[in-house]
């Protein structure tokens, strides 16, 4: 009876991962790099694991034009389904970098994006096949990768426990200003597992404030 039970869990479970696979429509696993995750849905537990940069499986091919101050439109397949924040990090391609191949390590990302839950008798989190992220109207133009992540803290309350649904975008932000980001981490390096906004229990007793994980957001 224990064994069916956890069977049962784990089948529930397992149907309510997902992916980060587009941005804006654009063909899936083409203007983002195609995640290790595509197949099985699977997530990243490791916060100090080079899979919490990208969870990158293989290159993009496409890359996404996007006016500064505009929004991009971060689709999650099939939704964010568990409670946790989505959260969206920019790193600048350098100069002669090829954007489908650049390796983003070392503290090249600065947050744009950090849900915080509307807060009540439950966390309520908007857990959405859409997100729209805008990005900041005051950076340079130029080629860009763009983190997005969902962390899903359904069994948040045990270390290792939250899980991190994530991929990398390849965008082209056209306009801008010349304003230097702030913030800067790497990945991994930016999270560790004993962060408030990690490792948490979301149930009980139901919190009254949430930290996210990472630095300050940028702003312009
Ligand atoms: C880009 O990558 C996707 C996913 O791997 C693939 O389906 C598509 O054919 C590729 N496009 C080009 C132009 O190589
Ligand atoms: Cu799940």
């Amino acid at each position: 009876m224990k064994t069916f039970t956890l069977l049962l869990a784990a089948a529930s479970a397992a149907s309510a991962h997902y992916t980060l696979p587009t941005i804006n429509s654009a063909p899936a696993w083409s203007a983002v790099r195609q995640a290790k995750n595509w197949q099985d849905n699977g997530f990243v537990g490791d916060v100090t694991s080079s899979d919490i940069r990208c969870n990158q499986l293989s290159a993009g091919n496409e890359t996404v034009a996007v006016a500064a101050g505009a929004n991009v439109k971060v689709a999650v397949n099939p939704n964010a389904y568990h409670p946790g924040p989505f959260q969206s990090y920019l790193a600048k391609v350098p100069d002669g970098q090829d954007v489908n191949k650049w390796d983003p390590t070392g503290a090249v990302w600065f947050r744009i994006y950090a849900e915080q839950p509307k807060f009540g008798s439950q966390l309520s989190w908007l857990s959405a096949a859409n997100y729209d992220i805008k990005i900041p109207a005051c950076i340079a133009p130029g080629k860009y990768l763009m983190r997005n992540e969902h962390i899903a803290l359904h069994v948040a309350q045990s270390s290792g426990g939250a899980q991190f649904y994530l991929s990398c975008a390849q965008i082209e932000v056209t306009g801008g200003g010349s304003k230097a980001p702030t913030n800067l981490v790497a990945f991994p390096g930016a999270y560790k597992a004993s962060d408030p906004g990690i490792l948490i229990n979301v149930n009980y007793p139901v919190p009254t404030s949430y930290v996210n994980p990472g630095p300050a957001t940028f702003t312009c």
